[in-house]
């Protein structure tokens, strides 16, 4: 057998069920071996779309995803969805075809691309050892890792003898050390208004963070990437950072400590700092020692699993004596009313701005807010427009929402939709888009259609790279480089088999509840001309970091 075919079966063997990729003859074969042992193959159209999609189903599953690229070109094509899936921690393995030889046209330093983004860069090294080296690759993946395994031609066209395959040793959940479990009690006993601040690495630990968060009477949020991950709960603020409410960032402002669980604490959740009391206690928890304090000192870090640690420290918190304030903290009746009644977006008053052929942004979120089924997957690109679809959408669940946004790229949120739809069929899947995100990942329209999912895509729409009018508008700077002429992008989404809708006004979504109604044979794009009378404040907020 050559190792090519070894690799792929292989990989299958190890659980590989589901594999993105643009398929050359460098990786044909692999590719073909991972579908003969079993594999789903989802081809893309381009390899940027390939690497998100496969980026966007391993945050969606928990399982760690899998690309398949051409050498030269099909792996630097996919170099932004690599970088994006590596600043995320994504568990990705990218199968790279490589062609070891200098004077190919083909060559690239395929170890120098992936260190460059900072994936881990591995290797078949030699017939006898590839599949030890796919079987590193993949653990390696496993550990939260974003792994480019280059495939030199040479090796994969050797012949090999393919062995049985041993058993994954799986990365488990590190215990919390004693001592940092009573310092953690200790300050959850002190605290009078403990808000908790829940990350990635906290998904699927719902039930012990709000255990622990009722025994110590905290309110809850989340980084923008967790989204859902408290929803139904009458403590949930929802997000923190540039997208909170008014209501969430002033009870964020005023607690005395808080906790993030799983979250790095970045500038964007803690609006640069400033929505972190400079009197309050901070705390981190990740199971990553390094994770703790890289973007801001804190008073104690506790290296660890975020269930574990929950866990040890609900049950060393133990009923708390009566009448000390620990036993109801920040949970009070007057807060829980408040958050009934201001907790979302929607709740906040505002000026509806729509008329002249346009809608407000706003105005267009909250309505399909109401008219989208409750069990649906939100992917959201980047741009001006991003908070409304991340603030007015609700979700369902932190799998519900995918936000791939480490990288600031635009161009992504439709590869994202597809990869999280791919994972999730139960549930419908919202790509929200800018209209220059929306073209520069036009090609995977194609690919949804296709594939037959039924997804809506929404553009919203300004005709324009909105951050850049609002981000140089205000100065006086010439913006003709940053403004286009109005693109019929319904149409072009007909082009692609979808159903189009242009939508100037509320009441021009109409087609979008008939569709919604069913039979949903083809998927939806809805190109809003949305308002452009001014930017963001969230935006704002992260140009600071430029
Ligand atoms: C790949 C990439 N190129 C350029 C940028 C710079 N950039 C940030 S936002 C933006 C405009 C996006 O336009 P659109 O998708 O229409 O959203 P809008 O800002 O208009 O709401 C650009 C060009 C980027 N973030 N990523
Ligand atoms: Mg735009």
């Amino acid at each position: 057998m050559r190792v090519a075919e070894a690799v792929g079966r292989g990989l299958a063997g190890l659980g590989v069920n589901t594999v993105f990729g643009v398929v050359g003859s460098g990786n044909f074969h692999v590719t073909n071996a991972l579908v003969a042992g079993g594999a789903r193959f989802v081809a893309a159209r381009h390899e940027g779309g390939a690497a998100v999609m496969a980026d966007a189903w391993a945050r969606t599953t928990g399982s760690p995803g899998v690309l398949t690229v051409h050498q030269g070109p099909g792996l630097t094509n996919a170099m932004t969805g690599i970088a994006e899936a590596a600043k995320s921690r994504t568990p990705l393995l990218v199968l790279a075809a490589e062609a070891p030889e200098i004077r190919s046209n083909f060559h690239v330093d395929v170890a120098g691309l992936a260190a460059a983004v900072g994936a881990v860069p591995e290797r078949l090294y030699s017939p006898a050892s590839a599949l030890a080296d796919a079987h590193r690759a993949y653990a390696t993946a496993l550990g939260r890792r974003t792994v480019v395994l280059a495939l030199p031609l040479n090796v994969q066209g050797s012949a090999c003898e393919p062995g049985p395959v041993p058993a994954l040793r799986r990365a488990y959940p590190t215990a919390p050390a004693a001592e940092a479990v009573i310092a953690l009690t200790e300050v959850l006993r002190g605290a009078r208004r403990p808000v908790f601040i829940a990350g990635r690495g906290a998904r699927g630990r719902t039930a012990e963070l709000e255990r622990l968060a009722g025994a110590c009477g905290a309110l809850l949020a989340t980084s923008a990437v967790a989204k859902g991950l408290f929803r139904g709960s009458p403590w949930n603020l929802d997000v923190s950072g540039g997208f909170a409410t008014p209501l969430a960032a002033e009870l964020i402002g005023d607690a005395d400590v808080i906790v993030g669980w799983g979250c790095s604490l970045n500038m964007w959740t803690t609006r640069h700092g400033k929505l972190i009391p400079p009197r309050a206690t901070l705390v981190q928890v990740d199971d990553d020692p390094a994770a703790i304090g890289r973007h801001r000192p804190v008073h104690l870090g506790v290296p660890g699993d975020v269930a574990e640690t929950a866990r040890a420290v609900a049950d060393a918190l133990g009923k708390p004596p009566s009448g000390t304030p620990g036993a109801t903290g920040y949970r009070s009746a007057e807060v829980r009313d408040r958050i009934a009644g201001q907790g979302r977006w929607r709740d906040v008053a505002y000026k509806d701005e729509s008329g002249g052929g346009r809608i407000d942004p706003r105005t267009l979120s909250i309505t399909l807010d109401d008219l989208l089924p409750a069990e649906r997957t939100v992917a959201v690109d980047s741009g001006n427009f991003m908070g409304y679809p991340s603030m007015f959408l609700s979700v369902p669940d932190e799998a519900g929402f995918c936000f791939t946004q480490a990288f600031q790229s635009i161009g992504l949120g439709l590869a994202t939709a597809i990869g999280a739809a791919v994972a999730r069929p139960d549930r419908l899947a919202v790509a929200a888009l800018g209209d220059g995100g929306a073209l520069m990942g036009v090609s995977e329209l194609e690919t949804v259609a296709r594939l037959g999912l039924p997804m809506v895509v929404v553009v919203y729409d300004d005709e324009a790279y909105g951050a850049e009018v609002h981000h140089f508008g205000p100065d006086g700077d010439p913006l003709e480089v940053v403004r286009f002429p109005p693109t019929d992008i319904a149409a072009i989404g007909r082009g692609f088999g979808f159903d189009g809708v242009t939508v100037r006004d509320p009441a021009d979504l109409a087609p979008v509840r008939d569709w919604l109604d069913g039979p949903r044979e083809r998927p939806l794009l809805i190109d809003a001309k949305v308002t452009a009378g001014h930017g963001s404040w969230w935006l704002e907020e992260a140009f600071r970091g430029h």
